[in-house]
Formats: structure tokens, sequence, C-alpha cells
């Protein structure tokens, strides 16, 4: 039988497991990315494993989202990840260099290589051919120590393209029809494999759009073969001994195969407040418009821009309209300047921000009360953009450079005739923004501000628990709504103390003051807890309040492996109808609970008046590091022993 992609990708690196079972596999890592919001924890878990220089192939520390320096703490944050990246031997991609996944596919992405970044939208370099996975900071961590990333075997959905895109069709439009198709939770333990004829009518920034918004599908990743595009997007690049020719086997086999005619594909638009919430155009189009903000790790490449400018040609943004461009990288802002499409851009009235994250996660351009805003970005949960009744719709940038200019949602299929992008045969090539290692680690001070806090003691897992149901949620609760990102609590990304105040903040205001007059609280919720980021604050901080479990229905491949690194025991229903039978303020008692989890065994939960069954899904290496009190603890455990 014939191998797909991912099985070539995981039979080269598996250092642990079978690659046929049905358990976890632990596979080597060759390259690690980290970003600055989720990177200074990473680096404080890092130097708390006692590791002088990292054990990968190539490691890179980006800054990109905590852009804004209101006060020292970013800053300081920046300062601590240069010199902490300088002596363990890192790379430092500097401030203005660009978003992290732009850039790594432009300068750094392999085919058939592994990469762990701290950031859940890393597949994006899946569109070269990478295997290319999102983690918690303390995975990622563990492989720059030189250990083994653990992941359940995946099952590989392989998605079969053929035809071509018509004009004003885009690569967005892709993965919105697939986000239609199988919602946010479609893609839970599995990764995504694109073949097929119509590969390769798509260009790289076009795969790595859709790759990159396979994250919002809860899949592991998503992967494209490497062809020969891949190899001309790497000789452009000056990188042409990266490639490999990387293609499943004519026979491979998929655990399902979704078939997707391009020709069929048209203009799609997700609705407030999910990405899966996703229409054709044509449905909500003259709806009126009071933003559209251009960029973002899924459409911030030199053509999105490119085309972005000739729609915009000669024309002025509506008056009521605030329309925002942000270059995905340093490279890209280069090259739109140097072709003249910033200026078409810039003449058309658009404001133009830094090469970063920006408005993505709410740094800034927030909407007005109760406005909608056209965005080019991956993410449109509530209040994310930093006004909680503004709503937000996710689009190509077709549709948004042309609603820009009409102050309405837009088709741009009526503009006629698309102009023909041809991919440059060269790209800019600069990488001085990106500094290397220190030779020597013992030239190096490392500087830390008095914003970063050390980390929280990770203690044992105790066998009896009396709980609380300190919060009962519904179905597909973000990392966002559990610790939202944004200009006024970003800053506190490396203080766990002060960041677990706005735990929950926009979904029960009282939540931390309830969960601090409480021991042991635990969180009940429905299905696909924790979708969304990998930011590991969403556990540590709920864990900081006094959280020992959360009971829910299904979680989040990420969240689910934040919260046993942090001690806090992921739980399920043996019968999801019990789910009914909790509510807030009930106590819990959970007896022998450590022991339970040792064993492997179901739990009981025992109220008043009930008893409910519950489980534990992980593995015994999980098991272990949950007893522990956190993966940290389990290290040092493992250390010593
Ligand atoms: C996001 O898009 O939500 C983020 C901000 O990039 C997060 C990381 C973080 O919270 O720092 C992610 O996607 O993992
Ligand atoms: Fe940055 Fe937004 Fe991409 Fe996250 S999704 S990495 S915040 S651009």
């Amino acid at each position: 039988m014939g191998k797909n992609l991912v099985e070539k990708i995981l039979q080269e690196h598996i250092v642990d497991g079978n690659l046929k079972s049905n358990d976890e596999i632990g596979i080597h890592i060759d390259t690690t990315l980290t970003q600055d919001a989720t990177g200074t924890l990473t680096y404080l878990e890092l130097e708390a494993m006692n590791i002088d220089r990292v054990k990968t192939d190539f490691s890179i520390s980006y800054v990109d989202h905590n852009m804004l320096q209101a006060d020292f703490r970013n800053m300081d944050d920046h300062v601590y990840l240069q010199s902490i990246a300088r002596k363990l031997g890192i790379f430092f991609s500097r401030p203005g260099n660009g978003i992290c996944h732009q850039v790594h596919l432009e300068r750094f992405a392999k085919p058939g290589a592994t990469l762990l970044g701290s950031d859940s939208h890393t597949p994006t370099c899946g569109g070269i051919g990478m295997l290319a996975i999102g983690a918690g900071g303390l995975d990622v961590a563990s492989a720059m120590a030189g250990q083994p990333f653990y992941l359940k075997n995946p099952q590989v959905i392989g998605v079969n393209l053929t035809g071509k895109l018509n004009d004003w069709v885009s690569a967005k439009d892709i993965i919105l029809t697939l986000l239609k198709l199988k919602t946010v939770k479609g893609g839970v333990g599995k990764i995504i494999e694109y073949f097929g004829e119509g590969v390769s009518s798509l260009s790289i920034p076009q795969r790595a759009t859709i790759t990159n918004m396979g994250a919002e599908l809860g899949a592991t990743t998503s992967i494209f073969p490497a062809d020969e595009v891949t190899h001309d997007f790497l000789k452009a690049q000056g990188r042409v001994s990266s490639f490999q020719n990387f293609q499943a086997d004519s026979d491979a086999e998929y655990s399902e195969i979704i078939e997707l005619n391009l020709n069929q594909i048209v203009p799609m638009i997700a609705c407030p407040h999910s990405p899966d919430n996703v229409v054709e155009i044509s449905e909500v189009e003259e709806t009126t418009i009071h933003q559209v903000a251009i960029g973002s790790c899924t459409n911030s490449s030199y053509r999105d821009l490119w085309i972005t400018g000739e729609i915009l040609n000669k024309q002025i943004v509506s008056r009521d309209v605030s329309l925002t461009i942000s270059p995905g990288s340093k490279q890209v802002l280069s090259m739109i300047s140097a072709d003249g499409t910033l200026s078409k851009i810039i003449n058309a009235g658009a404001r133009l921000l830094e090469s970063a994250c920006g408005p993505c996660l709410g740094m800034g351009q927030a909407p007005g009360s109760g406005k909608l805003s056209l965005r080019t970005f991956n993410r449109n949960f509530k209040g994310r953009s930093g006004t909680q009744d503004a709503g937000i719709y996710l689009v190509s940038p077709e549709v948004a450079a042309y609603s820009a200019l009409k102050g309405y949602i837009a088709d741009p299929r009526d503009l006629g005739k698309m102009p023909q992008f041809e991919e440059p045969d060269t790209y800019l090539q600069d990488d001085r923004m990106i500094i290397p290692p220190a030779f020597y680690k013992e030239d190096v001070i490392v500087e830390r501000g008095p914003g970063i806090k050390p980390l929280p003691e990770q203690l044992p897992l105790q066998n009896y628990l009396e709980t609380n149901v300190l919060l009962k949620i519904g179905d597909n609760i973000t990392t966002d709504h559990i610790l939202p990102a944004g200009a006024k609590i970003l800053p506190y990304r490396s203080d766990i103390p002060k960041i677990s105040e706005f735990v929950f903040e926009n979904i029960d205001p009282d939540f931390v003051k309830r969960a601090l007059a409480t021991k042991n609280g635990v969180i009940v919720a429905g299905q696909n807890y924790g979708q969304g980021s990998s930011r590991e604050h969403a556990a540590l901080a709920p864990k900081y309040l006094g959280i020992v479990a959360v009971i829910a229905k299904s979680f989040a491949r990420i969240h689910v492996a934040n919260l046993i690194n942090f001690g806090i025991v992921p739980l399920t229903f043996q019968n999801e109808k019990d789910y009914d039978l909790i509510y807030q303020d009930m106590k819990l008692e959970l007896p022998d609970i450590r022991s339970f989890i040792l064993k492997g065994k179901s739990i009981k939960a025992i109220s008043d008046t009930k008893e409910i069954i519950l489980d534990c899904f992980i593995s015994n290496r999980e098991r272990e590091i949950l007893c522990a009190g956190g993966k940290l603890a389990y290290v040092r455990e493992n250390q010593s022993s």
C-alpha cells in the first residue's frame, strides 16, 4: 500500500510508539518557531529545564504580536527574548521583520521537515510541504530541549482538488468552503492533506492561506505536496537547495476523501462570530460596513497586496469606511513599495499599519460600537477585535478591497476581467533583521525587566478533591473567551498573577472573584472546549486561580495538552447527557482521582444527589505529567531520578 505525505514524514521522524496503533506517537522535531506573546513563557520554561543550547537544527523567535509599547512591558519582553535567543542558540527576528508565519514561509520552511511552533497557525508552512504543527509553549520548549513531540496518531483526510479557480475567487474561498462543510471541530484529531490536478494551479502563498486556516477546522495540521510550483517559489526566495520533490504515492490511502472542484467555488464569507458561519457572499451582499482590514498571517502575501492595489488603483475608499493594510513581512512591504502597489493603496486612502499581527488579535483598530468590519483574517470570535458588540466578517483580499470602495459587502466578480498576477522570478531577499545566536553563550547577559515574573510552582495532584462548579458554559468556547488577547491584556503575558485577573472577563466578569474565594474550582463546558489559539495562559491563569479540572463534552487538541502541562485535569462525560445535570455552584467530590487517573479508570464525581461518571482520555505519559502537577514538575522528577 502506498503512503500519503503525512505517513512519509511521520515514518522519517517517529522516535516513540507505533504508526499503526491508535495511541500517541513521539516524533522528532527538526525546527521550532515562537512568537513574542507566547515566547516569553516558552523561554522561561526552557530555562527551567536547564538547557544550555537548543538541540534542534534551527529555532527562531519572532516578535510580531505585542507591538504596541504603551508602557515598558512589551519592550522589556522583546529585550528578554532577544537576549535569551542569543544565549540559547536561537535566531531572532526583530520587530518590523514581519508576521512569524509569513516570514517563515518565505525564508525557512522546507518540504519534508517538521516544525513545531508556539502559535496555532504554524500549519501555514504546510503550504510548502512541511509537517508544521502548533503547540503550547511548554511542548515547544521540550522540542528545543531535544524531546520528542507527542501527538495522537492522526487520521489523514485527503482533499482532492480538481479544476481551476475562476476570476476573483481565491484561496480564502477554498478554505471557507471547507469550513462550511466541516465546521470548527471537523478537523480535531486529523491532518488535512491536499492532492489532485488542481494543486498545481495554486501558488505557495495561496496554499499557505489554506493550510493556515486549517487551524480553524481544529486540524492538527494541513499539508500540500512539494512540486514544481514549490521549486520555483523556493528558487525565487534564493533557497532552491531546500527543495525536494515530495509527493504522496499514487495509491496512497486516506481515512476520508473530500472532492473539491475549484471551478465551482464562489466568493464566500464567514459571518459573526465563528469562522465556520460561512455563506456565499451573495447572501449578505450590500450589507453596510464601517471598517476593512487587510493583512494577518492568512492573507498578507505579496500577491494579496498586489491584487488589493489593482482594485484600489485610482479609486477612493468609501467615506464611511476605515481601510487598514498590514503587509505580512518586510519582504512584502519592500516589494509593494518598489513596484508602485503601495502608492496605489495609499492614494486610495488606506491606512498603512506595520508588518505585524495588529488588529487580528485586537492590537488596535477596534471597530466602533455595533459596527461591522470586513477582515481578511482567520478568526472572528466575539470580542476578539476589541469591541464586544462589533460584527466581524472574514473574506478574501479581493472581496475586502472592493467592498472598501463600495462601503458595503460587494462581489468582486462585478469588476469584470481580473488582472493576472505573475509570481516574481526573484523575491527581495534581505535577512539582516534576523539576528543569529551568539557563538559563545557565556558572552550574553539575559535581561529580565520587572514585568517578567517567575513561573508559578507546580504541585502534585491530590488524591481527593472537594470541588465547586465555578462556571458552566456551552460549545466551542475559545481561548479568546477564556483569556482574551488585545491591547489591554497582552502586555501582561509574562506576569501570570496579573493576567489571571482577566480570565473569562467577557463571559462572566465575577468569575475571578468567585474563583479566588473558592478552593478547587471546576469549569464545565460543551463540545470543543479551548478551540483557537495555543496560548498557555488559558490554562496557566485558571490554574493560578485554583481551577483543578475542566469537565467538557470534548476538547480542542492544543488546549487539552496545555491543561495537562499545567496540571488541570481534563475530564469528559461518559454519558454526554450528564452535562445537563450539572449546574453552577454545585459541589462535586472527586474521591481517589489521582489513583483513578494513574490506573486509567473512569472517575466518579459525586454530588449530594447524583453520581456522574467521567473519563480521562489521555495517554499513560500524560497521566504521569498530570499527577506530577504539570510538565515542568514531571521533567524535574525524571531528571533527578
Ligand atoms: C491568535 O491568533 O489567536 C494568536 C494570538 O496568534 C495565538 C497565540 C497567542 O495567543 O499568543 C495563536 O493562534 O496561537
Ligand atoms: Fe498573528 Fe492573527 Fe496570525 Fe495569530 S492569527 S499569528 S494574531 S496574524
